[in-house]
């Protein structure tokens, strides 16, 4: 592979354009599995996939550095992979397995890695907000240089509690990137019905919270964008919030029917928009690789994916006296 070659984006070498392309099909291909898991009836609940909005967990992550904390809401197997969790630990964990982040007692929406700092995994829309808050006021308090990302939805956007944060936040200028994923839709409802201003970004103007609206299915624009949030909260002039403008390909959960938008209406985003394919666009025709190192990758890929799956059937359930484990946090622990 052509690995001292650029990509022409002075952000961007050709080998972490490469490293963007596997990170966002590992993600694809893991919730590809998943999805087919959830159909053999090996997954239960609910479960919420990322498909086609990998450009915004892979170039935030490719922004930040070791320390830095993420927060997410129920669509998290993307920020747990690109954050980088285990596959396998994340595919038991959806299987309700032992071998889980949560030893199967958590499933789809609340796992956590403390040696990741990824803080969940929220099913309430927006809890995670004043939360993931709250974390960046604790690396604050402490006097590092750590940045909080708190991921949410266009939907959670509307919720109160967002703005109850936004003011404290940039009161006490904490160290916090709100990311709005804008992905159009919240459950059926689509950002057209439910508000009438589009820049969701704008209303932190209202608190005196810089932010900006960036593509979401362009990887190193994320990532240009992100660096720039990061930036600001380090310098401590935080917080900052990106609106990332992204699209979901796959229903709002398995259970979706799916009647509040067109067939033809995804098909075109897949089709013109798709954030990895426009990646390997680029690494083919730039002379950056070549097909066939691009099926290396692919089988690579699929191999990670299908050992997670045979890790996570592998794994028992867990026992049952796991009912009592790890409901109450240990005094010792919570302090530290
Ligand atoms: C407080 C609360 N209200 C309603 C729900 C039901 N609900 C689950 S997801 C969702 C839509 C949220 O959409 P958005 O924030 O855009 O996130 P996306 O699913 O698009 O990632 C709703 C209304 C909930 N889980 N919590
Ligand atoms: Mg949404």
């Amino acid at each position: 592979m052509a690995a001292r070659k650029t990509t022409g984006k002075s952000n961007v070498s050709a080998d972490e354009l490469l490293k963007y392309y596997k990170d966002m099909l590992l993600i694809r291909r893991f919730e590809e599995k998943a999805g087919q898991l959830y159909g053999m009836g090996l997954i239960g609940g609910f479960c919420h996939l990322y498909i086609g909005q990998e450009a915004v967990v892979v170039g935030l992550e490719a922004a930040a550095k070791d320390g830095d904390k993420r927060i997410t809401s129920y669509r998290d197997h993307g920020h747990m992979l690109a954050c980088g969790m285990d596959p396998k630990g994340v595919m038991a964990e959806l299987t309700g397995r032992e071998g889980g982040y949560s030893k199967g007692k958590g499933g789809s929406m609340h796992m956590f890695s403390k040696e990741k700092h990824f803080y969940g995994g929220h099913g309430i829309v927006g809890a995670q907000v004043p939360l993931g808050t709250g974390l960046g006021f604790a690396d604050k308090y402490k006097g590092n240089d750590n940045v909080t990302f708190v991921y949410f939805g266009d939907g959670a956007a509307n919720q109160g509690q967002v703005y109850e944060s936004y003011n404290m936040a940039e009161l006490w200028n904490l160290p916090v990137v709100y990311v709005i994923e804008n992905n159009q839709y919240a459950m059926g409802t689509s950002t057209k019905r439910s508000t009438k201003s589009p820049n969701l970004w704008e209303r932190g103007a209202a608190y005196g919270i810089k932010g900006e609206a960036v593509d979401g299915m362009d990887v190193m624009a994320v990532k240009a964008a992100g660096e720039k949030a990061i930036a600001a909260c380090r310098a401590g002039d935080g917080p900052y919030i990106l609106e990332v403008m992204t699209y979901r390909y796959r229903g709002h959960s398995m259970s979706d029917p799916a009647k509040y938008r067109t067939r033809e209406e995804v098909q075109k985003m897949r089709e013109e928009r798709d954030p990895i394919e426009r990646v390997r666009e680029m690494l083919t025709t730039g002379g950056l690789a070549t097909d066939e190192d691009l099926k290396a990758i692919d089988k690579e890929i699929k191999a990670v994916v299908n050992d997670s799956a045979e890790f996570a059937k592998d794994s028992p359930e867990p026992s049952l006296d796991e009912l009592w484990t790890d409901i109450y946090a240990a005094p010792e622990e919570a302090e530290a």
